[in-house]
């Protein structure tokens, strides 16, 4: 498609929604279009220098009578100021609280201003903000509001499409656009091998778990299927992310004895090394309306196993790229692990096919393409 100057609104720091507004931005640069991230702090993912990335600060002034400075406000004048100096075609906000309720102030503030700017904006659904965060009363009315004012509205697997429209009862088309992941860099690499001695001196099975640590993660169940695993199968457990639960999931740990092979890696850049050291990733969580981490590992090779929740079977097919099993079922997601890791060949064979799902079904350059249609759509609708 021609070039899209888009703005692009994210939270900046750990956590799904802000990984895949990110590599989106990244992806959408590499294919030539002009990307604008607006938000507080620089994406995390977002490294290095790339000709078609602009990043603009928010700034957020204190007085001493906010005692909750209005991030919102101060967004949503952001959004106007840099879509009418850079000319935006379009914005497009992940998280849709507060971010889609500062785009529809920023479209009123062009539409209103000199120029007359039309600025259209789309959402996108990624879980919490419609599972958690949405269902509160003093957020819900205007998350709908926002909901059914975007231009557009994506959500990132059919689980949350479902939900939003059931449980907002909103009026708005809501495109279904899975997430995805960059399939040459999330790949095993031929220095894996050479690498996993740093975890596993003795040859031991490598597990891993990857999340921000919030108790919809359930960390402490990944201890529990390790303990479990471990006293079958000689292995570490490689924990990456960092969060509330913590410090539990160490102490439980140590309560059991096992903590010299659990391994807190702590908040780390370059997930996709230590992902592609793994032979199974653990994701034992109570909800995710997607699973990215999931996904990530899948690339890698390494084979979930997870909690049947959310759209979490649009991702895992149950015995094919990976097993899912109840919420705290920990006896059985051992039970799986250990199976598996003490099946060589099952373990390469189902690494390959959970590779050859995410290259199938959720690479870039497949999901990108449906993004620019869906930009091309509304922009059309909008002119
Ligand atoms: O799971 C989190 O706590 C982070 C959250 C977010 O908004 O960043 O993740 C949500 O979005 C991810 C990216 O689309 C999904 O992969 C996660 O499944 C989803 N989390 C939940 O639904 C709990």
């Amino acid at each position: 498609m021609s070039r899209v100057k888009l703005g692009i609104t994210c939270y900046p720091t750990y956590g799904g929604s802000g990984v895949v507004a990110t590599e989106l931005g990244l992806e959408l640069a590499n294919r030539g279009h002009e990307i604008h991230f607006i938000s507080y702090a620089p994406p995390i993912r977002l490294t290095g220098v790339h000709p078609n990335i602009h990043y603009h600060e928010v700034e957020v002034s204190r007085y001493p009578l906010f005692d909750y400075p209005p991030y919102d406000l101060a967004l949503a004048t952001r959004m106007a100021e840099v879509a009418e100096l850079y000319e935006l075609d379009l914005l497009h906000v992940h998280y849709a609280i507060p971010h889609s309720v500062s785009a529809m102030l920023a479209r009123q503030m062009l539409a209103a201003g000199k120029t007359q700017r039309k600025l259209p904006f789309v959402t996108t659904l990624h879980g919490t903000d419609i599972t958690l965060v949405g269902q509160d009363r003093s957020y819900l009315p205007i998350t709908r509001f926002s909901i059914e004012q975007s231009d557009g509205v994506t959500a990132i697997s059919n689980y949350l499409r479902e939900r939003t429209l059931r449980e907002f009862d909103i009026a708005n088309h809501i495109d279904v656009i899975y997430n995805f992941v960059n399939c040459e860099i999330y790949r095993r690499d031929e220095h894996a091998a050479e690498r996993r001695v740093e975890y596993a001196p003795n040859g031991e099975r490598i597990l891993v778990h990857l999340s921000n640590f919030r108790p919809v993660k359930r960390v402490t169940d990944t201890i529990e299927i390790f303990d479990r695993v471990r006293k079958r199968v000689p292995s570490k457990l490689l924990l990456i992310g960092d969060g509330p639960d913590r410090s539990r999931a160490e102490w439980l740990a140590v309560q059991k004895g096992i903590h010299g092979d659990v391994l807190f890696l702590g908040k780390q850049d370059e997930v996709y090394e230590k992902l592609a050291l793994a032979d199974v990733m653990l994701m034992p969580s109570e909800l995710e309306s997607f699973g990215l981490a999931a996904l990530e590992a899948m690339a890698c090779e390494a084979v979930p196993i997870a909690t049947r929740v959310g759209g979490v079977p649009e991702v895992v097919e149950h015995g094919k790229t990976g097993y899912l099993a109840s919420v705290g079922d920990v006896d059985s997601m051992a039970e799986y692990a250990s199976v598996l890791l003490t099946n060589e060949s099952r373990l390469q064979e189902m690494g390959k096919a959970c590779r050859e799902a995410a290259e199938a079904r959720f690479s870039a350059a497949r999901i990108i393409e449906q993004y620019e249609s869906f930009y091309r759509r509304v922009l059309e609708r909008s002119s």
